[in-house]
């Protein structure tokens, strides 16, 4: 245990804006874990990774980790991504946004990032909620639920992000937990070192803003629903079929190897200056 705590603290800013601002039993603190473990065991010196971040809990990762950072705008933070990969494609990009970051005010970037298949690893938090504003409703509040702003329950059906992304053409699609943590270690890895445009959503228990309001009385209840609502894609007879019980699969939904954008931008550019000589 002294060793993986040792390894958290080599990759994190000692001297800046800690303590973090993380609520006690926030599922974000552990991705950020699962992030730092997945890029050490993958052997990346830190000054080829690049993290980018939008606004919210979740947007707070990039001021605190050690690697090439930029905390950008609410939902624009794939547009910094992938103008960052096409000037320098070696570099390992790795786009963190919430929920409402990537889904509501981002929503449009994230399906053309997937479209173009931008070889950017977009990390999507889903809390279910807006967290650092107070709670109101994202398109990921499952319809029903209460927030800030529903509170008679949302009339809205929530977006299926796999389904979406996957629909959108993301070559790698992937969905863990917070609870998951070993398996949310090999899903980022994986992603992190896909080709194309890669998408890993992690369920990540807000116990502030949406747990307290709906049915969960602390943070420990969120884990343990996590626990025994989920079920590994890979058991299941047909993996494009949603369980009949209600449970969530999780696991990898796609896993392509198509050339990512900037690969096919620089084979036409080598063509091109080919034929000009
Ligand atoms: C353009 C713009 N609109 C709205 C906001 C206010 N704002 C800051 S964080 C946030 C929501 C964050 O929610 P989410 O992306 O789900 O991340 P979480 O805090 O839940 O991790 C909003 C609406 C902003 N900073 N900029
Ligand atoms: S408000 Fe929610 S998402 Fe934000 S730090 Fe607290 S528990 Fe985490």
């Amino acid at each position: 245990m002294a060793d993986v705590t040792q390894l958290i603290h080599d990759y994190l800013r000692h001297n800046k804006k800690f303590p973090h601002v993380f609520c006690a039993g926030c599922g974000h603190g552990i991705v950020l874990g699962s992030l730092i473990r997945s890029v050490h065991a993958l052997g990346l010196p830190k000054d080829d990774v690049v993290l980018v971040a939008g606004i919210g809990c979740s947007g707070r990762m990039a001021v605190y980790v050690d690697f090439n950072t930029v905390h950008t705008t609410h939902g624009r933070a794939l547009t910094f991504a992938t103008g960052i990969k096409m000037a320098n494609p070696k570099l390992k990009v790795i786009c963190v946004m919430g929920d409402g970051d990537a889904l509501s005010i981002g929503g449009n970037h994230l399906i053309h990032a997937a479209r173009r298949n931008i070889g950017v690893t977009a990390l999507i938090l889903n809390n279910h909620i807006y967290g650092m504003t107070g709670g109101q409703c994202s398109s990921a509040t499952p319809q029903g639920d209460i927030s800030m702003t529903t509170p008679f329950g949302s009339l809205e059906k929530s977006f299926d992000i796999m389904d979406m992304c996957k629909a959108a053409g993301a070559s790698y699609v992937a969905r863990g937990t917070s609870f998951h943590a070993i398996q949310m270690d090999r899903l980022i890895s994986s992603a992190i070192m896909h080709p194309g445009f890669s998408v890993v959503e992690v369920f990540s228990p807000c116990p502030t803003q949406y747990g307290r309001k709906n049915k969960f009385r602390n943070a420990v209840d969120m884990y343990k629903w996590l626990k025994s609502n989920t079920v590994k894609v890979e058991t299941l007879k047909d993996p494009d079929q949603k369980p009949a019980d209600g449970r969530i699969p999780i696991g990898v939904f796609r896993d392509v190897e198509e050339p990512g954008l900037e690969e096919r931008y620089f084979e036409l550019q080598r063509k091109l200056m080919g034929q000009n000589r």
